[in-house]
């Protein structure tokens, strides 16, 4: 996680808040010079924008000027994943871009912020806390870090596997389709499921790394995690205020990796956001930085953000429902089940490393994990954790995969 020390050159910042959206800039970025020549770009969206007008059904069509709670019904026909799947295996999309919120890893016995009922928001009684967001408030966690060490002992990598979800995305990469993914989610497992750094946005950090809330003094994370799984808190060793795992709360910096934003959303061909509620700024905002005419996706089981506006835009689908068994369906449009299968079935018989050691006295009591049990340990380092997720070798094939998707499109 960056945060800027007087020591250190100037650089960006921008910080984690809620609400207050921005508006759509992405006529803005239409408009001006881009990463890409303004021709090039031109065309591309128009054999893009032919590609859409083919198509018979998208959530546009579907929607006409109903509520966003009779949209999410009506948009239950299917019609925007159907031509999602087909603009992809046509090959259009090259640079998928896809973000990601809590509800990706509710399949794994996460549960999310927002859902009545079963998220976290519904079941803070026992973390004693004046209201939901003071969890994740930096001022608040100075003068009373535990209500927020509870809720670590929970979300802590170690206790919860990655799902069929975690693992399309992983399969975007495989194709060689995927630009980036960005996560708000800060349980790791992008990284476990084998998506590679470089291809992974944390936005909101993780667990991985560990530093002093007060002075940002780097602290060992396996130390911070033995500390906050024992009910002790861990103290920095340079001033001695609380040490916090580098997940970003509201008030604090998003990582500099967070910048990659405004390379990757222009240059994105297709957008898919799944499982956010969208309402974390700024990271809500970036869904409106693809260019005008770039097909985005939502997955989601209500709509969300510009999806709740109707009409939609024009190149916008949705297919709401459950998450999994959405992009189970997505697959199968695509062609690749048996990929899919072929890849879940190599994780099994691997014992998934954690990111940090799993400790014993993991408090599993609000998050039952519906996917296998915790993965073995079997490396202490973040370094070999990953190679043991991604196996080292985690090659796109997307010579031999785009091609094989291109010619398949016309077979289902
Ligand atoms: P959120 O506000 O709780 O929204 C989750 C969204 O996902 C909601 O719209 C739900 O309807 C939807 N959803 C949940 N489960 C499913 C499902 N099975 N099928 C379809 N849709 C589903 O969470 P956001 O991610 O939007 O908020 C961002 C916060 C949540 C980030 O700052 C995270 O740090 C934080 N968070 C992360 C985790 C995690 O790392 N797993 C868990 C809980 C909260």
């Amino acid at each position: 996680m960056n945060r800027s020390r007087s020591s250190q050159p100037p650089v960006p910042r921008v910080t984690r808040s809620a609400g207050g959206r921005l508006t759509e800039p992405a006529e803005r970025l239409d408009s001006g010079p881009g990463p890409y020549g303004k021709q090039r770009r031109k065309q591309a969206d128009s054999a893009l924008a032919q590609d859409l007008s083919q198509m018979s059904m998208s959530g546009q069509d579907t929607l006409n000027n109903s509520s966003p709670s009779a949209s999410a019904v009506k948009s239950s026909s299917r019609g925007g994943l159907a031509s999602v799947a087909r603009l992809v295996k046509l090959g259009r999309c090259k640079n998928v871009v896809v973000v990601a919120g809590a509800g990706v890893s509710t399949a794994s016995g996460i549960p999310d912020f927002r859902t009545p009922g079963t998220g976290l928001y519904a079941n803070l009684e026992k973390y004693n806390i004046p209201y939901p967001e003071a969890i994740f408030n930096i001022d608040y966690f100075s003068n009373d870090p535990q209500p927020f060490f509870s809720l670590a002992k929970a979300l802590y990598p170690g206790s919860h596997r990655p799902n069929y979800i975690h693992y399309f995305i992983r399969m975007l990469h495989h194709k060689g389709l995927l630009l980036r993914v960005y996560t708000q989610n800060i349980d790791g497992l992008e990284k476990l499921c084998g998506i590679p750094d470089d291809k992974l946005v944390e936005a909101h950090g993780s667990f991985a790394t560990a530093a002093c809330h007060l002075c940002y003094t780097a602290y060992p994370a396996e130390d911070a995690k033995q500390a906050i799984m024992n009910d002790k808190v861990p103290i920095c060793t340079f001033c001695a205020a609380t040490v916090k795992p580098d997940v970003v709360f509201f008030g604090e910096d998003l990582p500099q990796k967070y910048f990659l934003n405004t390379q990757d959303f222009p240059k994105a061909d297709l957008l898919i956001i799944m499982g956010t509620s969208l309402q974390i700024e700024p990271f809500a905002s970036l869904v409106n930085t693809v260019r005008s005419t770039v097909p985005r996706l939502l997955l989601n089981r209500n709509a969300v953000g510009p999806f709740e506006k109707v009409p939609l835009r024009r190149a916008d689908h949705m297919e709401l429902g459950d998450l999994e068994e959405t992009v189970r369906r997505f697959a199968e449009m695509l062609g690749w089940n048996d990929d899919m299968e072929e890849l879940m079935r190599s994780q099994e018989t691997l014992s998934l490393p954690t990111l940090i050691s799993s400790p014993l006295s993991v408090d599993q009591t609000s998050c039952q994990s519906k996917g296998a049990p915790a993965g073995t340990e079997t490396s202490r380092s973040r370094a070999g954790g990953q190679r043991g997720a991604s196996s080292g070798s985690e090659e796109t094939d997307s010579e031999t995969d785009s091609k094989s998707s291109a010619s398949s499109s016309q077979s289902t």
